[in-house]
């Protein structure tokens, strides 16, 4: 920096990086008994998922065991794991939804 007193000297700026809140990814699991139909809704209704996609999405967790869903803040994820849960339960589904921590 130089100042006009015939002193120059280096200015430095320390940069912190920005902190990023964790997200989550929010996982369907597969099992033997929740109709393919119900899991399509399910993804069309709380994911907002286009039906197509919704199917592709199902046919992944009934052949792979879980896929992810989708990624949100720990509060959505929390509220979506919560309505799909609920659903499933009120429907006597045994669909699990589940989340977990991005790394
Ligand atoms: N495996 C189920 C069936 O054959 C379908 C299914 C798909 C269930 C995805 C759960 O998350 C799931 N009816």
């Amino acid at each position: 920096v130089d100042t006009g007193d015939g002193d120059v000297s280096v200015a430095t700026k320390t940069k912190t990086k920005t902190q990023r809140p964790p997200m989550y990814k929010v996982m369907l699991l597969n099992d033997d008994y929740t109709p393919m139909e119900f899991v399509v809704h399910v993804l069309e209704r709380f994911f907002g998922i286009t039906h197509a996609a919704a199917v592709e999405i199902m046919l992944v967790v009934h052949k792979k065991g879980l896929a992810v869903v989708g990624v949100f803040s720990h509060e959505v994820a929390e509220t979506k794991v919560a309505q799909v849960m609920d659903f499933a339960r009120r429907n006597q589904h045994p669909l699990q939804c589940t989340m977990e921590k991005e790394e």
